[in-house]
């Protein structure tokens, strides 16, 4: 894992040159090159990995996913959002940079993540175009923005559904979108069928809702230290997370139904990387 670690990081600081005006590339960097776990980009390298494809021809779309992530981080920190002043550890983007910088990062991280797999992925024009419509599709309104409007809404004791729908779709959209986007994307690199490719989507439903709940618990029981973030913000602002709705015991076990699930996919395929970042979110929670 470490090793695919390195290599994300190594491009990330390639494709990002500091240049005139500084400021919005200095921006931009910050976040993205602070030490996130690069979840989603080792995952999208490790479905090339396990279905035969090109790992290094997948760098671009590992760091642009890694990109829009980082955008999505730096927006969702704004005062206007979930007004966060600490992101991996460090000050948020805005604290640093401004407001209105911090909004012109995330914009411009947005647009040249798609940039970046037009112009650096040494892959068939046909798979360029399908990463390109996965980028847009699970970044766009109708599913990560969909999935942080009603999180914003919900804050206000606001559904149009139940609350478990509600909570639901916020997870499905907000965090499982990306892992989606990840995991196809590596699939449409290796050239995957059909089957394969939904299969690996069904084990990223799973994941990303699996991954949200772990969240949501890890709000509750963990510390700053640990997660580089502010944490006990879901309780003391009323939202609504698997833990308010369910409690602790019940969230975790929906989450082992879901980290279930995807054991049972990840079985046929020989992932070492992908059962150790599952092991290690388990083993956090045992005691739970
Ligand atoms: C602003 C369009 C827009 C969307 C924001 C993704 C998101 C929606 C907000 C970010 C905050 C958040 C709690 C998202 C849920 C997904 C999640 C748990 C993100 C954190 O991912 P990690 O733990 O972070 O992989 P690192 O820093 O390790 O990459």
């Amino acid at each position: 894992m470490q090793n695919l670690i390195n290599l994300v990081d190594k491009k990330l600081d390639e494709y990002m040159p500091i240049i005139y005006p500084e400021d919005i590339f200095k921006a931009m960097k910050y976040t993205v090159m602070l030490p996130g776990k690069r979840l989603r980009p080792v995952m999208c390298l490790e479905i090339v990995r396990i279905l035969k494809g090109d790992i290094e021809k997948a760098l671009p779309t590992a760091c642009a996913i890694e990109m829009l992530h980082a955008q999505s981080l730096i927006h969702d920190d704004l005062p206007c959002m979930d007004n966060d002043d600490f992101r991996r550890g460090q000050p948020s983007n805005h604290k640093v940079f401004g407001e209105a910088n911090a909004v012109l990062a995330g914009d411009a991280l947005l647009t040249f993540a798609p940039q970046l797999i037009i112009e650096k992925s040494k892959l068939p024009p046909e798979i360029i175009l399908k990463l390109v419509y996965e980028f847009t599709k699970w970044g766009g309104a109708y599913a990560l923005i969909a999935g942080q409007v009603v999180d914003i809404e919900s804050e206000g004791g606001k559904y149009e559904k139940t609350p478990e729908e509600t909570l639901q779709f916020i997870h499905a959209n907000k965090t499982g979108a990306l892992f989606r986007l990840a995991m196809r994307s590596g699939a449409i690199i290796a050239e995957a069928d059909e089957n394969v490719l939904e299969e690996i989507d069904t084990f990223a439903q799973h994941f990303g809702m699996a991954f949200q709940i772990y969240d949501d618990i890890m709000d509750e029981i963990s510390s700053f230290e640990e997660l580089g973030k502010t944490t006990g913000k879901d309780r003391n602002s009323g939202k609504l997370t698997y833990v308010s709705l369910y409690g602790l015991k019940e969230a975790k076990n929906k989450f082992d139904s879901h980290i279930s699930k995807c054991c049972d996919i990840i079985e046929k395929y020989d992932s070492e990387i992908i059962r150790n970042i599952i092991e290690k979110l388990q083993n956090r929670l045992v005691g739970v």
